[in-house]
């Protein structure tokens, strides 16, 4: 069932439906219920296409039912905790519940549909909350200069949680964004965060199950290596040599200082329309590589420093690695992270460029981060990151170059 089939009575129905569960105490959960936008998104969901990606928000309910996900379907996820996390591979259909995590996955999703001539597009709709984002702003200005078939929609209730656009940004007054970007206005008919009626405790308690029944763990993917050979390479001839397979292999190279500059000169090998230079937007640049993979491209993100890593700490740990996670297996994104830690030299950087968070996000990702100390382990760990079905860092250490 999808938008035509919809009527604005039906998508009421569903949602008091679930605010009666949550008032009997069935849903001891986080739950957004949308209200107050059916006619608009029946208008919307008009003109998506089956195959069309749809990126949605906590509020999601909405969005999905539209697109084609199932009534008993999106009504069992909710009951399982899984109401901000509804993902359907077979619909293209895929969120966040963290404000501004989705744009930049949109934008990577609309790249890889464009290399691939597909007439697909890419529908992202945000809050007016995500709208305050700098990652919003990138992922606009992005999909606007190099026309990607991406359309945003703002969904503005003027209110983020309780708090009004005036108060926070001292005007209520709407930006002006490009063409892909549009907005429609409505006033939200239910409060922010569940139903604003008590539910029932004792009920609650009796239902509410460990986090893992709701989102089982898998085993985390270890490095192996069946036969690391000696080699008489250096470190950056080795190096070198991985990069130039992994973009045989069809990798696209993403980031800055890539075209010119070469990622240090490891990329030299690489054909130029496998390498994409990025603006300085590193959340947006890991955003790219988890779209395009969601898409079946092999991207490799790089990071000439591990200080700049922390700028895009929302796209690595709470998206690249939760996601798989989170979607019960059915989104796998795959991105090597190519990182280089400068740890000695001539040209010491100072405190913070010379940083190592290795430790770090190795405490927040279940992914390998993989530290080659010599030229030989170098190849054998990007031959595993290539192979690996998920996503791996590996740390490059200057000294070694
Ligand atoms: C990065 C981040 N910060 C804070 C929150 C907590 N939070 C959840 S919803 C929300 C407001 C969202 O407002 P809007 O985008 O307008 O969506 P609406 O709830 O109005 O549909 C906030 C601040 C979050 N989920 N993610």
């Amino acid at each position: 069932m999808r938008a035509k089939e919809w009527s604005e009575s039906g998508l009421v129905d569903f949602v008091n439906e679930v605010a009666d569960l949550h008032d009997k105490g069935f849903l001891p959960f986080a739950i957004h219920l949308p209200g107050g936008n059916e006619q608009q998104l029946i208008d919307i969901f008009g003109e998506i296409g089956e195959s069309d990606y749809v990126l949605s928000t906590h509020r999601n309910w909405y969005h999905a039912l539209l697109h084609g996900v199932p009534k008993d379907s999106l009504l069992e996820r909710i009951k399982s905790a899984r109401s901000m996390f509804v993902f359907d591979r077979k619909r293209n259909f895929l969120v966040s519940a963290i404000i501004g995590g989705t744009p930049g996955i949109a934008v990577g999703i609309g790249v890889a549909l464009k290399r691939k001539g597909s007439n697909q597009r890419v529908w992202c709709f945000v809050g007016d909350g995500i709208e305050d984002t700098g990652h919003f702003a990138e992922a606009v200005r992005y999909v606007d200069g190099f026309e990607l078939p991406v359309t945003f929609v703002i969904e503005d209730d003027g209110m983020a949680v309780e708090a009004s656009k005036e108060s926070r940004w001292g005007t209520g007054k709407d930006l002006i964004w490009p063409v892909c970007v549009r907005r429609y206005k409505y006033k939200k008919s239910r409060p922010h965060i569940r139903t604003g009626n008590f539910a029932d405790i004792e009920t609650m308690k009796k239902t509410k199950k460990e986090p893992e029944h709701y989102f089982p763990l898998s085993n985390p993917i270890e490095y192996s290596t069946k036969d690391e050979k000696e080699t008489k390479l250096s470190f950056k001839d080795a190096i070198t040599n991985s990069m130039t397979k992994i973009g045989e292999a069809g990798g696209i190279f993403i980031g800055y200082s890539i075209v010119p500059g070469d990622a240090m000169g490891t990329l030299v090998n690489v054909p130029l329309n496998q390498k994409i230079e990025t603006p300085v937007a590193e959340n947006l640049m890991v955003g790219l590589g988890i779209g395009m993979s969601l898409e079946g491209l092999i991207p490799v993100v790089y990071f000439e420093r591990h200080d700049f890593l922390l700028v895009a700490a929302d796209a690595i740990v709470n998206h690249l690695a939760k996601m798989k996670r989170i979607s019960h297996g059915e989104f796998k994104p795959k991105v090597i992270l190519k990182t280089v830690v400068d740890d000695g030299g001539l040209f010491y950087s100072g405190p913070t460029h010379s940083q190592d968070f290795t430790a770090a996000f190795r405490n927040m990702v279940d992914f390998p981060i993989l530290v080659p100390k010599n030229a030989s382990e170098a190849i054998s760990m990007y031959e595993f990151a290539l192979s690996c079905e998920g996503p791996v860092m590996i740390v490059e250490r200057k000294s070694l170059f």
